[in-house]
């Protein structure tokens, strides 16, 4: 209640008092995280809440819009969310002083059951409650009696303040200690059986993009905001289910196996006609059908439901684990432990999958199962239920703009891993289709790079491309989303020549 002598607040002082609780309250949990761990971050809990009730809208959105930066984008939106509200709190304060303490309480509520949903809630509820606290005490401090108790500076100091903090806990090292002690144990791990990667010869044409990716350049899928650190000494995989004998295994115990290496392209079904979601490397680790014979299938199982450390699950069929391929727990990508980012320390792979069906990063448990009881984390959120890897072809020279007249060599890529591409053609403005050399592979796991030189007049033109895979099979014209299996139709690109 406000009296007839004290002058009245004036609106923006009530918006500011508001924003600089919420800030405070902000950096203090944002801090409180980074000290615990990144993964205890309530901010990162909602964003990743976000993608994982919209996935196939925003976790799309963000993959085509901002690249790998798609997560950081998200919590940037969550901030400017919470920072308007915390703005209209302050607006409503004005004539209802207990709105702002109601805002803290509800935001806060809605925090914890995003909280409450990820994998290890405890300590992101402990940063959510520090960061409440604050909120409630600075409040409880800019707005009380007297009123002026705080002058104007004093309350342009404190957000100020409150900003800068809010602005630093950001900025610093959004990985936490927990990543960097993860990132040490990694650089000193020495894994036998692993070679460096020798790009077999012929394979390269060096036209293009490279035939071996770069772990750096290779695409980076998930649903998480930070990668999970996992310390390679508490790892353990978990094979269960039907079996006739449950297996636990250590990073030492799987390394005790047999080593198998092997080159194999990897690519997401959420990449459209002509994307990057793809990279080939050099992959090492350990076969996955060796491991399921010693625990035992038992019969009448056609699946095993594989589930990450962060609680991500996809089912992959059981004959794909226990055929010839090298479907594999990976331990290294071209010759070195897994990057966090792309699974460390133990990953599945598997040749001829799309990546939402088989390769598990972070992989901690292989439940033998069922399909009908296999279902994995994209299933229900409209993707098909199997995820075999489509034929494709890719256009990479030119990329766009401009080529000089004459004869020009175009260069792409082509794929159908599992099966292997027989024959890859181009066709100039909608003219014949004029077959492609193709680069040698080291099998059929991996794309195959092709080159074609035409003549090219001045004008502008259209490249297209199609392959046909080892089966005899042309690859399909008709133009498809990628949902709900991956996309199809041909690839092409149009430049100028002059
Ligand atoms: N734990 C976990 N593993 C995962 C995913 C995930 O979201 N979480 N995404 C999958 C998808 S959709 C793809 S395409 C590949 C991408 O692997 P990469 O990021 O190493 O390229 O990882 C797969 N493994
Ligand atoms: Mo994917």
């Amino acid at each position: 209640m406000q009296s007839e002598n004290v002058p009245r607040i004036p609106a923006v002082v009530w918006l500011i008092r508001a924003v600089a609780s919420g800030a405070a309250g902000l950096a203090v949990s944002w801090a409180a995280a980074n000290l615990i761990e990144a993964s205890a971050n309530p901010v990162v809990a909602v964003a990743t809440e976000a993608i994982h009730l919209t996935p196939g809208g925003l976790a799309r959105f963000g993959e085509k819009t901002f690249g790998t930066n798609d997560k950081l984008v998200l919590v940037t939106i969550v901030m400017i969310v919470l920072t308007v509200s915390f703005g209209v709190f302050g607006l409503v304060a004005a004539r209802r002083p207990r709105v702002p303490v109601v805002g803290f309480f509800v935001l806060s509520a809605i925090a914890a059951a995003a909280i409450l949903d990820q994998p290890a809630p405890g300590r992101a509820l402990v940063a959510l409650a520090a960061g409440l606290a604050t909120m409630l005490l600075v409040w409880t401090w800019l707005t009380s009696d007297p009123p002026d108790a705080v002058g104007r500076r004093g309350l342009f100091q404190v957000a100020g303040v409150a900003v800068v903090a809010a602005a630093v806990a950001g900025v610093a090292p959004a990985l936490g200690r927990k990543r960097r002690a993860v990132e040490a144990s990694r650089s000193r791990l020495t894994l036998p059986g692993v070679t460096p990667p020798v790009v077999p010869s012929g394979a390269d044409l060096g036209l293009g993009q490279p035939w071996m990716t770069p772990a750096a350049d290779f695409y980076k899928i998930d649903t998480t905001i930070t990668s999970p650190a996992v310390d390679p000494t508490s790892w353990r995989i978990r094979i269960h289910g039907m079996v006739d004998r449950e297996l636990t295994l250590s990073l030492d115990d799987l390394l005790a196996r047999q080593r198998t290496q092997a080159w194999v392209t990897l690519c997401c079904v959420s990449n459209p006609v002509g994307g990057s979601l793809i990279g080939n490397a050099w992959w090492s680790g350990v076969r996955i059908a060796p491991l399921l014979a010693e625990a035992g299938v038992q019969p009448g199982a056609d699946a095993v439901l594989q589930t990450s450390v962060d609680n991500w699950t996809c089912g992959t069929p059981l004959a794909v684990l226990t055929d010839d391929r090298n479907a594999m727990l990976a331990v290294a990508m071209n010759g070195k432990p897994l990057p966090i980012d792309h699974g460390f320390p133990v990953r599945t792979v598997v040749p001829g999958l799309y990546g939402y069906v088989s390769a598990t990063k972070w992989v901690v448990d292989l439940e033998v199962t069922t399909m009908d009881k296999a279902v994995g984390y994209w299933v229900p959120l409209g993707w098909s239920a199997e995820g075999p890897v489509k034929l494709m072809s890719r256009i990479d020279r030119p990329s766009s703009g401009t080529v000089p007249v004459g004869d020009y060599t175009f260069a792409g890529v082509a794929w159908e891993q599992h099966t292997g591409i027989a024959m890859v053609e181009v066709a100039l403005d909608g003219g014949p289709w004029t077959k492609a050399t193709l680069a040698r592979t080291p099998g059929v796991d991996t794309w195959v790079q092709w080159s074609a030189t035409l003549p090219v007049a001045k004008g502008t033109h259209t490249l297209s491309v199609r392959a046909t895979d080892r089966n005899g099979n042309l690859q399909t014209a008709v133009q498809h989303d990628v949902v709900p299996n991956g996309a199809t139709g041909w690839d092409s690109v149009q430049f100028n020549a002059s």
